[in-house]
């Protein structure tokens, strides 16, 4: 399969982020998949225009997004998208502050990704590498992103797969922080991501 892995830019004081270092690490070719990386910004519809463009332009069978979430301890294959953008005092990269927001007003409540969660799960755990499945990716934008491509796929592309994959902060990103997080090595990100992504496309 051809696999479109999109990774974010740095948003909220950060100067990494370690979804798009990751993305950068991954190989070219995975298994039997081939890896189109991509970086896409943290601005709500810039995100996902970005995205479709790349769709169109490689046609790829399945999109994984990967994001930063700072507090987390695992890697967290995301399960469910919701049609609401709702980050008041915590702007996007471009300042929006939507409250309460249908992402598309026509769109349907809720999108499931249609990604092998528990065998990618699985598969990041059989490698080492903490994993758990998340029943919510949010209000800002990652859940904008799981959600809108689910989307955009829905409507244009039926046949591709997609979801979305959140990753701790890295053990730089903890220091001189008012409170204590937990984080995982870059390493090890690259790693569970790796392992998950081999799994897709297997008989189920
Ligand atoms: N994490 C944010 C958006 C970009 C990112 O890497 C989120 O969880 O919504």
């Amino acid at each position: 399969m051809k696999i479109l892995v999109t990774g974010f830019e740095p948003f909220g004081g950060e100067t990494v982020n370690p979804a798009l270092e990751a993305v950068r690490k991954l190989p070219s070719v995975i298994g039997r998949h081939q890896i189109v990386p991509l970086q896409i910004p943290v601005v709500r519809y810039e995100a996902l225009r970005i995205i479709a463009a790349k769709i169109e332009e490689v046609h790829p069978d399945a999109v994984i997004s990967i994001g930063q979430a700072g507090g987390r301890k695992a890697l967290s294959f995301e399960r469910v998208g919701i049609n609401c953008d709702d980050y008041p005092s915590f702007g996007d990269n471009a300042h929006n502050t939507p409250i309460d927001e249908a992402i598309y007003a026509d769109g349907p409540d809720a999108y499931f990704s249609n990604l092998p969660l528990r065998r990618m799960k699985e598969a990041a755990e059989k490698a080492g590498v903490a994993a758990e499945i998340s029943n919510t990716a949010g209000t800002y934008v990652c859940n904008h992103v799981l959600y809108g491509v689910r989307h955009y796929c829905t409507l244009h592309h039926p046949d591709i797969v997609s979801g979305f994959i959140h990753v701790p902060f890295l053990p730089e990103q903890t220091q001189n922080k008012e409170k204590e997080y937990p984080s995982m090595e870059l390493a090890d990100i690259v790693k569970g991501i790796n392992a998950a992504i081999q799994v897709i496309g297997e008989e189920e």
